[in-house]
């Protein structure tokens, strides 16, 4: 009979990620399964990143969460999905010093506490799922001692949101799409780590902190039900595209690289806009935002930045080096004084590694 008293934590951190070929349409609402790969870059953990901690005792009497501090229910599918699929790999553990032995069947009876908190506000629409389910299903893994690789691992996070499954690893990321119906194969690729183009500096311009009105599940959903375009865009458009990024990253080449982002983040918004009812992730500033961007880069005769946005309005502006991120700053401070009428709620800097 073990003692009730011990207690084993894991800690973990990991950063968001931000799309630069964008995942939106499911083939497989349940398991999370896209219809197209997808591109990302890891940020910095320093800046927008999730923080976890989870433990374990037989003294829990059930499964529970906090996140940034408030219980929240662990109830829904992505969770307990995430959860079944980490406990189905548990390995024994022991630590002889501390008198706790756990055999692999024990997991399964066995609750875990887990505490969340993002260094940044939930609320800002800043892909916090992405960083939140990724570290999850990392720190259970190391908890319960689970002897697979992150790309295994990305399979499950992948289950608790789609863009998670890229924040298993640093630099740039590739979700593949995968063939098989069970998902076995729809994982997260490293393409290059975080050294390889470090001279980019990404900024993410709070254009509003305010929670979006449709959440990415409900819209990519509503999308596949009723544009007319988002099935070419998912077969003919972003296969090639994603053969051209995976170059344009190869080679640092950062002219092609900010035509294909930029490209691909307006085609994104493009069959938001012809979902019926459309959805509008962007707003008035963010049009501004994009005007800018684009006079700027035609003005130098090659890109300077490369902007992207997400389901929600806040541009992220990924500069080819630390003197067009400085100029950068400085045209938005031009453009969107602050405490003007339409100055920016915030600016986050900082580079992409892990
Ligand atoms: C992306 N986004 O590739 C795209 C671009 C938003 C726009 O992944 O339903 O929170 O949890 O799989 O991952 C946001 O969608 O959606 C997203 P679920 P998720 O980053």
């Amino acid at each position: 009979e073990q003692s009730k008293k011990w207690i084993l934590m894991v800690t973990a951190q990991t950063p968001t990620n931000i799309a630069v070929i964008k995942y939106w349409g499911k083939r497989d609402e349940n398991l999370i399964l896209a219809i197209n790969d997808s591109i990302s870059v890891t940020l910095d953990p320093a800046h927008l990143c999730t923080t976890t901690t989870v433990a374990v005792s037989p003294s829990f009497q059930q499964d529970r969460m906090w996140l940034n501090k408030k219980e929240i229910s662990l109830d829904g599918a992505r969770y307990q999905n995430c959860l079944r699929e980490i406990r189905a790999r548990a390995n024994d553990y022991e630590d002889e010093k501390k008198g706790i032995k756990i055999s692999k069947n024990d997991w399964q009876n066995l609750h875990v506490h887990i505490d969340s908190y993002n260094n940044f506000p939930t609320a800002a629409g800043l892909a916090s799922s992405a960083a939140g389910f990724a570290c999850l299903v990392f720190s259970l893994a190391k908890l319960m001692n689970v002897q697979e690789d992150n790309g295994r691992l990305s399979a499950i996070a992948r289950q608790g949101s789609g863009s998670a499954c890229r924040s298993l690893f640093g630099g740039f990321v590739k979700w593949v799409m995968g063939k098989e119906e069970d998902g076995s194969d729809s994982i997260a690729v490293p393409l290059v780590d975080e050294k390889h183009w470090d001279e980019l500096v990404i900024i993410i311009a709070v254009v509003s902190s305010r929670q979006k009105e449709t959440s990415s599940t409900s819209g990519m959903r509503e999308t596949v039900v009723t544009s007319a375009l988002i099935e070419h865009r998912a077969k003919e458009v972003v296969p090639k595209r994603i053969i051209q990024m995976e170059e344009a990253i190869k080679n640092r080449d950062f002219p092609t690289f900010a035509q294909l982002t930029c490209s691909d983040s307006n085609q994104f918004h493009a069959v938001c806009m012809d979902t019926s009812p459309p959805i509008f992730y962007m707003n008035d500033t963010s049009h501004r935002v994009i005007s800018c961007v684009e006079k700027w880069n035609r003005a130098e005769g090659t890109p300077q930045v490369a902007y992207t946005f997400d389901a929600g309005p806040n541009a992220v502006l990924i500069a080819r080096n630390r003197k067009a991120a400085a100029l950068m700053l400085q045209r938005l401070l031009f453009h969107f004084p602050p405490n003007s009428d339409t100055d920016l709620d915030s600016y986050v800097i900082g580079d992409k590694s892990i």
